[in-house]
């Protein structure tokens, strides 16, 4: 799709679709928390000190160096811990509100945004788990919800400092060494105590839990979905990549909404929409029709 289709960029051509929609799903990636000041994975970001972000979320380099991934993560969930669920995760929260047996949201974001901003649990399955969910490495099945210990340990202490803005993080200077985490002062899984605890995300050649996967095909092929939401995803993730056409049916409008879109307007089809800004700005126009406007803080009246 050109930027001169029609459907580029034209949120009344797109409010005539959604008034017309029963079924909604969403896929969201990092570009939806952007706003709220949280780092995308791919591209401007992408970089924690001198890893890519992506080489550190793999089961392999938890084990090469469990102190230097536990660090990385030790720092994302004082981000997000720090950082508020934005107007897109709002807008989201209230559709699901409307819309309760029709809008369901797969995040791919482990940063607990959603919840935060009071999106319903059965209506939201996040993907590739939870920064704030802590299991053990050596798949005992022990698993704990809901930690928002900051500093996670002792050890990690080093990620949950606060600097003042325009000031860097002593952790994050790449002209300071990093201090080596020695592997026994990572947690021991208190169930079997043979493993280390480990943050509950899904890295990189692990599988997604097979129960939620077959629950959201189950979802997708329980009537046709009018709308898909691609929002803030680069799209280069499996299997969460795959669930937009997984989903597309004769009549479905897929539709992106992302800050660089031009990979996605290619792809296009006729009946698809591309809408090129942040999530956080468009989601709340975008659903209008539906949600209403927001309160003066982002938020909705429930
Ligand atoms: C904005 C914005 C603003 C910015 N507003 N927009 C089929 C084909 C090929 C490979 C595979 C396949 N099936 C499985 C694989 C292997 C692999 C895979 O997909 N590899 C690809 C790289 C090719 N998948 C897996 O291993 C998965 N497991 C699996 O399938 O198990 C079975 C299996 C195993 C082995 C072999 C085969 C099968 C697991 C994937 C787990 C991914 N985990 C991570 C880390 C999670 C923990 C953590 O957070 O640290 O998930 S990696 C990372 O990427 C993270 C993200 O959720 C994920 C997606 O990234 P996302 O969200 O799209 O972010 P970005 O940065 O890429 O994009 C941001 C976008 O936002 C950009 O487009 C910006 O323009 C935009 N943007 N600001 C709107 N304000």
């Amino acid at each position: 799709m050109a930027p001169n289709n029609p459907r580029y960029n034209s949120i009344p051509a797109f409010h005539e679709k959604l008034l017309k929609s029963k079924r909604i799903l969403a896929i969201c990636g990092a570009g939806l928390s952007a706003a709220s000041g949280l780092p995308t994975f791919r591209g401007a970001g992408g970089l924690w000190r001198n890893h890519e972000a992506t080489s550190l979320a793999t089961p392999a380099a938890f084990e090469d160096n469990p102190g230097l991934v536990w660090l990385f993560y030790a720092y994302r969930r004082h981000m997000a811990l720090t950082a508020q669920p934005n107007a897109g995760h709002h807008a989201l929260a209230a559709l699901a509100r409307k819309l309760p047996g029709g809008f369901l949201c797969l995040s791919q974001n482990v940063d607990g945004l959603h919840p935060r901003a009071g999106h319903p649990a059965e209506q939201l399955r996040l993907l590739h788990g939870s920064l704030f969910d802590i299991k053990c490495n050596e798949y005992c099945g022990w698993i704990q919800r809901d930690n928002f210990d900051d500093p996670f340990c002792p050890a990690l202490a080093a990620a949950s400092v606060d600097v003042n803005p325009g000031e860097t993080l002593p952790l994050l200077d790449p002209g300071q060494p990093l201090a080596e985490i020695p592997r026994k002062e990572i947690p021991k899984c208190p169930n079997c105590t043979a493993g280390l605890q480990r943050p509950g995300v899904v890295w990189f050649y692990e599988s997604l839990d097979e129960e939620m996967m077959s629950g959201v095909d189950r979802w997708i092929k329980d009537e046709p979905v009018d709308v898909v939401l691609v929002i803030g995803t680069s799209s280069q993730v499996y299997p969460a990549a795959g669930y937009a056409e997984k989903a597309r049916g004769k009549n479905t409008s897929v539709v992106t909404v992302n800050l660089e879109p031009e990979g996605e307007v290619k792809l296009a089809r006729k009946q698809d929409f591309v809408f090129a800004g942040d999530a956080a700005v468009l989601l709340p126009q975008l659903l209008e029709p539906i949600i209403g406007k927001p309160r003066r803080d982002g938020t909705y009246t429930p």
